[in-house]
């Protein structure tokens, strides 16, 4: 899919020539100033819940491929009866209080959830059209204010997803009608229909901002693409100053809040946006801007029943492990049930991740990334003044592990047993830790190295 490759570029952050990008506005590059919290959070909760997660991957009895807030592109179905759902959705057993307490039980410092996917429907009360949960569902509820406030109350911050393509809204057209079975992937814009649409946005982000106050909106898809009418006449699509205008305004009514860098497509090659967005993918040594990789537990964002592609606990703590070591932050999705439950197989992985973070917290939450430009065999590290943390991830056989400093150590131990001592040797190559023959926590044990000085690696 064209919108996937420039993610992927941009992950690696190659030199990429920009020469289809317009001139880039100088005052799109942005590092917003509150950003100390969200460097320090290291991990949050990504939540795609939507109506797509009624029908969740089934539609007409059939299994429909793919991720499932895109049922509505991929099983093709006409706008109107997809809008349909919205008069099931009855989510009588969502608690904000619960969604709330398994990501800080998890060791999540946020969460972002969709306020608006691509489907067009909108997960919060607005003045901009009735196609939202308080006008259109037999549940009449503002989840976002109740996930906001259960938030405040726990101690998490509230960020808000925002996709800028949507297959509902008039004023974008689909892909292609496909004769009563579209495609609307990219969208295109119906033809007078840019200045409408961003007019509907800024009403709609006007309203996240001031009714919940998000400490990040995440915007997503803003992939509308230009196309020629029968008759000749070209209509543009999401241009960079159109992306320009939601920042502007974005900045304008809160100076705080912080963006991601999916406003702009062609920011996905220079950067803009406060932080990076890798998705479903670690860069493996990290990327030098501030950056956050998302990705699913199973593989799929938005809930779908038959998708039981789930991650190890362990593979999700390396992971997240993998994230801190490169000064990346961790955002893990969940998919609810269109009952409002977070499925089970996802809250057991979640309290797994809390139990190892309770323990070894210390070398994630406001660490840096590690001090080494290249991979440790036996795993990561990450690093804060005077301390170096070794996350061991592969068990050396002969329990010895090899760390390229020169430091002197001032003293090794195990995170989850600092009162013991752990032998070290210095070599030419580096220092030598001894470690136990096992450990309590197999997955991830960190090894806790306090040094003199500024670490030195050779
Ligand atoms: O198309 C979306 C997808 O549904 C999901 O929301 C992901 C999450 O990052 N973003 C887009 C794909 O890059």
């Amino acid at each position: 899919m064209l919108y996937f490759i420039p993610l992927l570029l941009a992950s690696t952050l190659q030199p990429i020539s920009t020469a289809a990008s317009p001139a880039t506005p100088a005052t799109h590059v942005r590092h917003a100033p509150n950003m100390q919290w969200w460097r320090q959070a290291r991990f949050g909760m990504f939540i795609h819940w939507g109506l797509y997660a009624l029908p969740a991957g089934v539609w007409q009895g059939k299994h429909v491929p793919g991720i499932g807030e895109w049922i509505m592109n991929n099983a093709h179905i006409p706008r109107q009866q997809y809008a349909k759902l919205a008069s099931h959705f009855d989510p009588v057993n969502f608690s904000a209080s619960t969604w709330v307490h398994i990501a800080k039980a998890a060791g999540m410092k946020y969460i972002v959830i969709t306020a608006m996917h691509h489907d067009g429907f909108c997960m919060f009360p607005t003045k901009a059209t009735h196609y939202n949960i308080m006008d259109a569902t037999p549940w009449h509820k503002d989840p976002l204010a109740a996930l906001d406030k259960a938030c405040h109350r726990q101690g998490l911050r509230f960020c808000t997803y925002y996709s800028v393509e949507n297959w509902h809204s008039r004023y974008q057209l689909p892909k292609s009608w496909n004769h009563g079975h579209p495609a609307y992937f990219p969208t295109r814009f119906a033809v007078g229909g840019a200045a409408p649409y961003l007019k509907y946005m800024t009403t709609q982000l006007g309203e996240l901002i001031r009714h919940y106050h998000p400490a990040v909106i995440w915007f997503d898809n803003s992939v509308i693409t230009p196309w020629k009418t029968p008759s000749g006449r070209q209509v543009s699509g999401w241009t960079q100053a159109d992306a320009q205008t939601i920042w502007n305004f974005v900045c304008k009514n809160d100076p705080s809040v912080i963006i991601n860098n999916r406003l702009d497509k062609w920011s996905h090659f220079k950067g803009y946006g406060d932080y990076h967005t890798p998705e479903q993918q670690i860069p493996s040594q990290g990327i030098s801007t501030p950056w956050e990789t998302c990705m699913t537990i199973n593989s799929t964002w938005g809930y779908v029943s038959w998708n039981h592609d789930w991650k190890s606990s362990a593979t999700l703590i390396h992971h997240l492990i993998h994230c801190a070591s490169g000064g990346g932050n961790f955002l893990l999705n969940v998919g609810p049930t269109a009952q409002g439950v977070i499925p089970a197989p996802e809250v057991i992985r979640l309290r797994a991740i809390g139990q190892w973070l309770k323990i070894n917290g210390q070398a994630i939450y406001g660490s840096h990334r590690s001090p080494f430009n290249k991979p440790l065999p036996f795993g990561y590290a990450t690093q804060k003044s005077g301390k170096l943390f070794l996350e061991v991830t592969h068990w050396p056989k002969n329990n010895r592990i090899l760390v390229p400093i020169h430091n002197a150590i001032v003293r090794a131990y195990l995170l989850a047993k600092p009162a013991i001592p752990l032998k070290t040797a210095s070599l030419k190559s580096g220092a030598i830790v001894h470690l136990p023959a096992t450990a309590a926590d197999m997955i991830a044990p960190v090894v806790v190295l306090d040094i003199a000085g500024p670490i030195k690696p050779n």
